[in-house]
């Protein structure tokens, strides 16, 4: 196997730089902007608004924009020190090509070059192996144009069925459930009905550290005396303050639903005249229900029985309530079970599509809800539609100029595309905005992969781990320096504005993408030359889809702040919350609000099973996987932004103090931590935060200080999420520092 090139610069990861500089000169965030932009956050799903300071180019430093509804103004240390990587010294400002002989293993190359090299790469491996040998990995944190463009790339361009995209590591339970449930994939509710609810129930979701601004909405409602109730192994920040908090040992969320289900029928706590109005399927699940009596319940889950009954209680006696959940009971082998569970108790309840009665699960992703509905998705055509539809592709293929006979078929999952590498199948790869080698599960396996490949190109404006693997690397933009929409969390349509050109040889992503097209001599649909008239194509391609963004214009947007889908025309107002009676609804055309042909929701059982890897005498520790609030998905960019690093410069290894007095393990000490698919040495934070049998780990760092080393590559078999939430382990104290610490030292 060829050696991996290591590092561009010295200057990366807890090393990061702890000022800023641009063009040699430092940064001076108190300078006087020359101008002042309005845009978003690149981080999370929230997409807080934000003002960018420019000067010469740069963007400087950042002021609060203030009326933008969602935020007010309002950032996380994230957003307030976003602006501080743009001008790192690895951004990518030319082409990289591979090289044995060069300085960090990499050459710069011109950039039609490597656009030539890439496009013949394409051309020789599809026609020696056929369309499908050539696969391409796409991003939720790209705009939605450039997500739009990236399915069309791949089904109209390149005419492969394997595209996917790193979406598929977060939200598609959630959106697996939610169209079961619903027929739509979409939060339900605007946050405003959160502050109005009188119980909000949390379940899998740090928010306070990976939700910031949401946070602000759960306390309005509790200063409105809203009742708190927060399911998680551990006490994260919001379940501090909260009036009950439910132990859940990990992957056991859909025994807790049941639970209160099975309670929520015994005490008569069922909305009658909703379930028999608008939904199916409830006796089935109520049979099913059962089963799972307080006491079963309870010992399934780790949680007290009271404390099950008085949830119960609470929820089921509520007026009005708001129930959120994220990755805690999503990143599970029955990810779309557990959240199949949580919408029962809400459609139970009759809690929804009114004001103060809400469910969403929360985006994680930049564009984590834009980014999963225009086609970049392994079955997916704009405008939510289906790959494999006959109808969807007819529509799509009129919009795109082409027969629907030349779309390819559905294709595979991110993670089968590896699988798929491994058996051969697929022989080129080309990625924008994913770092598997960070991000995937049993990233060894990840690793061995890419190097199996003939050919790998990859996009991005950092030379990520995983780029570290790729034959060319593209530099491609930062959010910054291009304008397009994006779709926030809870459903709302908003504007990325452009602050700065991109430096050297860096192109807008979308650009490269055409140039690539243009270099295989396959340019026609890929001749756009602005944003604009992509996401115009756009609103074409989704217009009377489920997600039908026809009604949404630049203009709209930025007269409103912000537009929410479904739009289905220009003189509409858009949706901020879903399933009202009587809202346009292109499925059910009046029948009833959720969107089927007869308008009614779908109870679905939710059947309880162990995760994909229980523990046992081997492995007698659960370890659940995360976030920190400094740091962002695979730290490409967080671990550049020095006062972020300083905030949490490395992962520690959460565990009780009781596991650690067994263990022997001091807070502070190295500690080894072995699952069946690798072992990782990290210092251990003794917490009484987190449940004696469980330890979490944060997921943000490469190489050896990676959580991902440890995980289990289990999938959901519907959604394909991988299981992160829980795998067994061992832990033992270290004998020594670590090698890989060692030699940082001697560097
Ligand atoms: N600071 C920061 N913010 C982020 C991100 C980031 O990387 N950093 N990433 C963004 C993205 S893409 C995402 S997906 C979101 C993720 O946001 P969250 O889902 O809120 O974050 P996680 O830390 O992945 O997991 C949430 C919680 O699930 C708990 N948990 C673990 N196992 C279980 C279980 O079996 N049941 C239950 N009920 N809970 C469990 C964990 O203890 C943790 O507190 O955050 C977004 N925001
Ligand atoms: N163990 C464990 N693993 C996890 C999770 C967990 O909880 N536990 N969470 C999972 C979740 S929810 C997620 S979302 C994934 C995320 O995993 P990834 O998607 O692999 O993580 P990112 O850090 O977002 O990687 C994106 C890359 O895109 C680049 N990028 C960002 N914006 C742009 C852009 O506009 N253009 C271009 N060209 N590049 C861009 C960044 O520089 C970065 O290199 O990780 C998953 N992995
Ligand atoms: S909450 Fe999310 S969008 Fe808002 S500033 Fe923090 S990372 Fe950015
Ligand atoms: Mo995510």
């Amino acid at each position: 196997m060829a050696t991996i090139p290591k590092r561009t610069s010295d200057v990366i990861d807890h090393f990061g730089p702890h000022v800023a500089y641009a063009h040699g000169k430092r940064l001076d965030a108190g300078a006087q902007a020359e101008c002042l932009v309005k845009t978003h956050c690149c981080f999370c799903g929230q997409q807080c608004g934000i003002q960018l300071k420019v000067k010469d180019n740069t963007v400087i430093g950042f002021e609060p924009w203030t009326e933008f509804p969602f935020n007010r103004g309002k950032l996380c240390p994230k957003g307030v020190k976003r602006y501080l990587q743009g001008s790192h010294p690895d951004r990518l400002a030319t082409a990289l090509a591979r090289s044995e002989s060069a300085p960090g293993g990499f050459a710069s190359i011109a950039y039609r070059d490597a656009i030539s090299r890439v496009a013949a790469e394409i051309e020789r491996i599809q026609s020696a192996h056929g369309n499908d040998a050539f696969a391409v990995l796409s991003g939720a944190s790209l705009t939605t144009e450039k997500a739009y463009l990236m399915g069309k790339f791949a089904h109209m361009c390149l005419r492969t069925s394997n595209i996917d995209y790193n979406g598929r590591l977060c939200m598609v339970s959630a959106g697996a459930a939610n169209k079961k449930a619903f027929g739509i994939d979409r939060a339900a509710n605007p946050w405003e009905d959160i502050p109005r609810a009188d119980v909000v129930w949390i379940s899998g979701a740090n928010i306070a550290e990976c939700a910031p601004i949401t946070t602000d909405y759960v306390w309005q409602a509790r200063e409105n005396g809203a009742q708190i109730i927060v399911v998680d192994p551990r006490v994260t920040p919001i379940a501090r303050t909260c009036d009950l908090f439910l132990p859940v040992k990990p992957g056991r969320d859909i025994a807790l639903f049941n639970g209160i289900l099975h309670l929520m029928i015994e005490n008569g706590w069922v909305d009658q005249l909703f379930v028999d109005r608008y939904t199916t399927g409830l006796d089935a699940v109520a049979e099913h229900v059962q089963q799972w009596t307080p006491k079963r319940t309870a010992e399934v889950t780790g949680i007290a029985e009271t404390h099950i009954r008085r949830a119960a209680e609470i929820w089921g006696t509520a007026r009005r309530s708001f129930l959120l959940h994220a990755r805690g009971i999503e990143h599970h082998s029955h990810g779309v079970q557990n959240v199949l569970g949580a919408i029962n108790i809400v459609l139970a309840s009759g809690r929804i599509g009114r004001p103060g009665c809400g469910y969403a699960t929360i985006t994680g992703q930049a564009n984590g809800q834009g980014g999963r509905e225009h086609g970049q998705k392994c079955d997916q055509l704009p405008g939510g539609r289906d790959l494999g539809n006959p109808d969807h592709r007819a529509h799509v293929a009129s919009v795109w100029g082409i027969e629907p006979e030349s779309l390819p078929q559905p294709g595979v999952d991110a993670y089968e595309i590896f699988r798929k590498i491994e058996r051969g199948e697929i022989r080129g790869l080309l990625s924008i905005c994913f770092n598997p080698v960070v991000s995937l599960p049993d990233n060894n396996y990840v690793r061995r992969m890419l190097e199996k490949l003939e050919f790998y190109g990859a996009i991005d404006f950092f030379l990520n781990e995983t780029a570290r693997h790729a034959n060319i690397v593209l530099p491609g933009s930062l959010h910054e320096e291009d304008e397009g929409t994006v779709t926030q969390a809870e459903g709302r349509v908003i504007k990325i504005n452009k602050a700065v050109e991109p430096p050297g040889d860096a192109r807008q992503d979308w650009r490269i993408i055409q140039d690539i097209a243009a270099a295989l001599g396959r340019e026609r649909g890929f001749t756009f030359t602005e944003p604009r008239e992509i996401f115009d194509e756009l609103r074409a391609a989704s217009r009377g889809g489920v997600c039908d963004y026809y009604g949404i214009t630049y203009e709209k947007i930025e007269n409103r702040l912000g537009v929410f889908w479904p739009c289905p025309e220009l003189e509409h107002e858009g949706t901020p919350r879903l399933f009202e009676p009587g809202s346009w609804n292109p499925i059910a055309r009046g029948s009833g609000p959720f969107y089927f042909p007869d308008g009614r929701a779908r109870f679905n059982v939710a059947a309880y099973s162990p995760p994909a890897e229980d523990v046992d005498e081997e492995y007698p520790i659960i370890l659940t996987t995360g976030r920190v609030v400094s740091q962002f998905l695979s730290g490409t960019q967080t671990r550049r932004i020095g006062p972020l690093v300083d905030q949490y410069s490395e992962p520690r290894v959460e565990i009780h103090p009781t596991l650690a007095a067994r263990l022997g393990i001091r807070d502070g000490a190295w500690t080894r931590v072995r699952s069946r698919r690798g072992e990782c040495t990290l210092r251990a934070m003794v917490v009484n935060t987190i449940r004696p049998d469980t330890v979490f780990i944060p997921y943000h760092w490469p190489d050896a200080r990676s959580a991902n080393q440890l995980t289990i590559a289990a999938q959901d078999p519907i959604s394909k999420i991988p299981e992160y939430k829980v795998c067994a382990v061992r832990l033992c104290p270290a004998e020594s520092e670590p090698a890989y610490v060692r030699e940082e030292t001697k560097r």
